[in-house]
Parts: structure tokens; sequence; C-alpha cells
């Protein structure tokens, strides 16, 4: 048996790269078990190949993860970088608060790049808009998750990126166009992902990165490209639970007056307060509320 780690999946193949140094990546199929148990190797798995007399190999273990993503589907990650772009596509703060829900609750540090800052200064309303993005920027760092302009022309933000990212497992994630794959060959010299122009009748991406791959940086971190996505729901997130996810509301939950309290329109409820008070962003709370009222319809549904 080979110990290793599943660096890419793509059409029914994983890709293992052998801890032992200088032996070449064993494309594998997975056993058929995996499929009776409903877990199926996911890429940054560490995982147990057997090898067969053709080169190829069948994993036959799967070595206990310490965290798990569902979208994009990835295993064993510390921190997750959320790309949303400042323009084309249009900047998307319910899909990046979604997305904060689910890292909150899979355990994942988070940083935020907002990217196309070069197309963003050059737009007719940039100056307009700047006051806002700068709110923006200090609401999101003051509740611990680090944000940074980038931009794939100007090298803007580069460094910084890099260096969050050194000797951790990184995972970019955002919707498709927002400049993943892009920023990805903008800090890995000699790297050429596929990148795309937006489609311009519609606005967004076009799909370009397909499957889920583990790249190498120099300063000893992992980082995977993901494919863009902007459907992402609920389906294992309680109503009650929600308000935990928001990181900036779990201050003030314990002091809301009803156990149990949903902060909709509960008196005394401490979460509310602070939205009236200006220490909750507005924005933040009207996400939260609509994705109250999307985890009842779930529920509803099934
Ligand atoms: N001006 C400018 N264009 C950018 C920047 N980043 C990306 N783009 C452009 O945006 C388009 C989409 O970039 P991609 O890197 O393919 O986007 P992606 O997020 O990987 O998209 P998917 O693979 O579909 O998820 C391409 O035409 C890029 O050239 C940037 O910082 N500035
Ligand atoms: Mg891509
Ligand atoms: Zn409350």
């Amino acid at each position: 048996m080979v110990e290793g780690r599943i660096i890419k999946a793509l059409s029914g193949y994983y890709y293992v790269k052998p801890h032992q140094k200088g032996q070449p990546t064993i494309q594998c199929r997975a056993r058929g078990i995996f499929r009776k148990r409903e877990t199926s190797p996911l890429v940054g798995d560490f995982v147990m190949v057997e090898l067969s007399e053709n080169g190829e190999g069948t994993v036959h273990e799967i070595l206990p993860r310490t965290s798990e993503l569902i979208r994009p589907p990835i295993a064993n990650v510390n921190l997750a970088v959320l790309v949303f772009s400042l323009v084309e596509p249009d900047l998307n703060l319910q899909l990046l608060d979604k997305f904060l829900v689910h890292v909150e609750k899979a355990g994942l540090d988070a940083m935020i790049c907002f990217s196309k800052y070069d197309l963003f200064k050059n737009s007719k309303d940039a100056s307009k808009q700047a006051e806002a993005i700068n709110e923006l920027v200090q609401y999101y760092e003051s509740i611990d998750y680090p944000v940074l302009l980038t931009s794939k022309r100007t090298n803007e933000g580069h460094d910084e990126l890099l260096a969050h990212m050194a000797n951790k497992t990184s995972v970019f994630s955002g919707q498709s166009g927002v400049g993943k794959s892009s920023l990805l060959n903008a800090i890995i010299p000699g790297l050429t992902l596929e990148t795309n122009q937006i489609s311009s009748k519609l606005g967004r991406g076009k799909h370009t990165t397909r499957h889920v791959e583990l790249l190498e940086l120099s300063n000893g971190g992992i980082v995977a490209d993901t494919p863009g996505f902007s459907q992402l729901d609920f389906t294992n997130i309680e109503q009650e639970d929600l308000g935990y996810y928001f990181s900036e509301f779990r201050a003030y939950i314990p002091d809301c007056k009803f156990r149990g309290c949903l902060h909709r329109k509960e008196p005394k409820c401490k979460v509310i307060e602070a939205k009236n008070q200006g220490n909750i962003l507005e924005s933040r709370y009207e996400h939260y509320l609509f994705f109250l009222d999307e985890i009842s319809q779930m529920k509803r549904r099934y």
C-alpha cells in the first residue's frame, strides 16, 4: 500500500500523489465499497492506495478528515479564500455571506479577495462607490475575516495573499467568472490554468474550470482551484443554529431574552439591538433573515 494525497479528481479517476518524494502521481479508481457507504473520496483526502500491475491503483482507504466541504467538494483544508469580483460579475454580497455560513459550519478560517480591483477603479462610478467598498472591507476585517483587494493586472494584493496561504491548504471558491483561475495564474509562476471571458450577454462566467485540483506554492502552501458556482443550499443547517454561523452575532445571542430566539422580531433581542445601534452591518442582518426563510421553505418541501 502507498500512502498519499488526492490532488485531482476527474472523470471517475482520482490522482494520488504519494507522500514519498520523487514518486510519480498514481491514477486510481475508488473501491466500490465507498459508494455503498455513501462517502466518496474527495480531493485533499489522505488515502491508502493499492497498486495494480498496470501501474494504476485503487483507493483502498480514506484516512480521517480534519475538515470537509461539499461545495466545492474538498477535504482537509484550513483556509477558504472567498473570491468575489467587485465588477463583472457585480459584487454579490448575499452569496458571500452564504459562503461564510458554510465555512463557519465546516470550521475553516476564511478570508475574502475582492477581485478585479483594476476594472473597478476604471469603472465610471468608481469614485461614488469607493467609500462603500472601503466600509465593507473595514466591516469584514472587524469580524476577523481578512480582506484583500486584488487584481491580476496590477498584482495588487498578491504578496499578502501568498503570505496568508503559507504552509496551509487553502481553497479558492466563488462564482464562475470572478477570476479564481486568473488570480492563481498570476501568483504561481509558470501556471497556465484555462480562463475565459465572462458572457457579455448574461454578465456571468462560463464555468471554465470543471474540476478541483491542488496546486503547490513555493512557500509550503497548497491551494485548490475549483469550479465556480452560484447555487448553495442549507440542507444541513437548522434555523436555530444559523445565528451562530454569523460570527459577529455570537457574542450577543446568549443575552437575548428568549432561549431559541431567532432574532427576527422577538422582544429584547440583543442581535436586533446591535443591528439598530450600527454594530451589525445592515446587509449581514438582512441576509440572515433571508437565509432563515430559505431554511424554513426547504423544510416544508421535504
Ligand atoms: N481586468 C481584470 N480581469 C480579470 C481579473 N481577473 C480575472 N479577469 C478576467 O475575468 C475572466 C474570468 O476569469 P477566470 O479566471 O476564468 O474566472 P474563474 O473564477 O476561474 O471562473 P470559473 O473557472 O468559470 O469558475 C477572464 O476573462 C479574466 O481575464 C482582474 O483582476 N482584472
Ligand atoms: Mg476557473
Ligand atoms: Zn435574539
